[in-house]
Order: structure tokens, then sequence, then C-alpha cells
């Protein structure tokens, strides 16, 4: 029964941007669960070279190339993965950017960039995944948002506007897909330990300080902390969770902070 609940044999899983970091965790989960799962990326070498390590854990994984931003790509992407492997049954929109820049030395154009692969583009491959879904009266979509869709933080402000429309667009697409069968929701990590986060976890950088004192689980996450959420809501144990975020983010967004030495245990 419960191995049951987790078991994905006959479902084909669509990650984008599944090459390394949180996609590959999503991916490699979802495989060992029995997924077919179709790896996404913009770059051919990477998609080569991820192959192998999904192979090692036992993962035979079918790879595509396309920018999740270009509608005319996914639609093509979309068509050659329902005729060579099948509907895609769970879609990981997982692909992502940031650039870090303060809003007065943004030009607009990367603010344009950061939320058209950031928000634009999960709107474009779930709305070409969504009518096979309907029609056979299910499907699983996962946003990948944030707890940037909830927080703000200076030198982010494309990301974080993306990752909090992304909440909404998740929220929207359960309004109108729920009632054909359909979950959509999102997973907002907090700071996992990724290459997108490389640049700001290195040991004395004063943000990565700021990370484990504001977590209070004390740790950056994992990519694989975020797969685990990703083969739950994927799952048929979460076939009445609809148009939430799961955050996985070891209780940052719970804590308000502290400082060391603070004596706030007083009448
Ligand atoms: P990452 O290491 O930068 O990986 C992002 C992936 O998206 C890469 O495989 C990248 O491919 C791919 N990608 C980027 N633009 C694309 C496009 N136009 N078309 C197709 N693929 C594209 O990031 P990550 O840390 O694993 O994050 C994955 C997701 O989780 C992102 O949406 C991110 O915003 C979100 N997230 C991350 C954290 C964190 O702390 N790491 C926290 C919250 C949310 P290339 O490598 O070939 O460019
Ligand atoms: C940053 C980090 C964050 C994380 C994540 C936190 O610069 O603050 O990159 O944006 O990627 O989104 O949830």
């Amino acid at each position: 029964m419960i191995n049951e609940l987790f078991d994905l044999k006959g479902k084909v899983a669509l990650v984008t941007g599944g090459t390394h970091g949180i996609g590959m965790a999503c991916g490699m989960l979802l495989g060992k669960a029995g997924a077919k799962v179709v790896i996404n990326d913009i770059f051919e070498d990477k998609l080569e070279a991820c192959k192998e390590e999904y192979a090692k854990e036992g993962v035979d994984v079918y790879t595509l190339t396309f920018n999740v931003a270009k509608e005319d790509e996914v639609d093509a992407g979309i068509s050659q993965i329902e005729k060579e492997v099948g509907p895609v049954d769970i879609l990981v929109n997982n692909a992502g950017i940031i650039k870090r820049v303060p809003i007065l030395d943004m030009p607009t154009e990367e603010f344009r960039e950061v939320v058209d692969i950031d928000l634009v583009a999960p709107f474009i491959v779930a709305k070409r995944v969504a009518p096979s879904m309907i029609e056979r009266r299910q499907g699983k979509i996962i946003n990948m948002c944030s707890m940037m869709s909830v927080y703000g933080r200076q030198n982010v402000s494309a990301y974080a506007a993306a990752k909090g429309g992304l909440k909404l667009l998740t929220q929207n697409m359960c309004c109108e897909w729920a009632k054909y069968g359909l979950q959509v929701n999102g997973i907002g990590p907090g700071y996992i330990a990724t290459a997108q986060t490389a640049p700001i976890r290195v040991n004395g950088h004063p943000f990565n300080n700021l990370v484990m004192t504001r977590t209070p689980a004390n740790r950056w996450g994992e990519p694989e902390d975020v797969g685990k959420a990703a083969l739950f809501l994927a799952s048929k144990a979460a076939d009445f969770v609809n148009g939430q975020v799961l955050y996985v983010d070891g209780g940052i967004i719970a804590n308000f902070g502290y400082v060391e030495g603070e004596n706030t245990n007083v009448e």
C-alpha cells in the first residue's frame, strides 16, 4: 500500500533544466520511483554528460534540448516527447536563472530575461502539456518557486518578481485545471547548495553566515531535499494537494531570526 502511493511506473515525467542541481535531484528520484524521465536543458553537451550520472544511479533518461522560453522550441519538444516517449504525466518546471543586480543598475532587458525564463517559460511549458493531461483527466504540474516567492531581498528584484508571480500562476493553474483531475503545486526551496548559489556559499562569505544563522536547521539544503518534495507532489499521496507551495527551506521562512547572545527570555 505505502509503496504503491509513490510508485510512478508507467508515468512520463519531464524535468526542465534537469542536467544538474535541483532538477537532477528531482529527475533522479522520479526515475527511481519508476517514471520514464525526460530531461531538458538548453545545451546538448550538458544533456549528454548528465545521462551517465543518471545511469550510474540506475535511471535511464531521455534527453531533449530546447529553450523553455521559446514557445516554438517548447511546442516541437513536447510533440517529440509525446511521439517518442508518451504524453507527459508529470511536469517539473525547474529551469531557471538568477541575476543579482541592484534595480538601478539592472538593464531592463536583463530584468525581462529573468522573468521570461523564471515565469513566462513555466507558463509556456505548462500550457503546452496541460491539454493532454486535461483530456486524460490526470496530471501533475510542479513549478519550482522559491522562498523569494514571498520574501524580497536586495539585488534579486527580477528573480523575486518572477518567483512571486510563479506562486500566483501556480494557484491560477490550480483554479482552472483542478476540476479536470490535475494537481498543480509549487516547491519553494530555501537556500540549497547548487551551482546557482555557489557564488554566495563560500565559507566566510557574509551571505553564507546569514543563511546559516537565519536557517533554523542551521545548514544549507541539498538538492535531494527538494527532490523528495517533488516525489511527494508527483505521487498519489498528494492527489488532494492543489495550488500550494511546499517550502523546503529548513525553517527559514518561519524564522524572524536572532542574533548571537540575545537575551529575550526576560519577563
Ligand atoms: P542551476 O544550478 O542554475 O540550474 C538551473 C537549470 O536550468 C540548469 O540546468 C540550466 O541549464 C537550466 N536552464 C536555464 N535556462 C534555461 C532555458 N532557457 N531553457 C532550458 N533550461 C534552462 O539552478 P538550481 O539551483 O538547480 O535551481 C533550479 C531551480 O530551483 C531554479 O528554478 C531556481 O530558481 C530554483 N531555486 C533554487 C534555489 C537554490 O537555492 N539553489 C532556491 C530556490 C529556488 P544550463 O546549466 O545549461 O544553463
Ligand atoms: C539569492 C539566492 C536565492 C536562492 C533561492 C532562495 O541570491 O538570494 O540565490 O535566490 O536561489 O531562490 O529560495
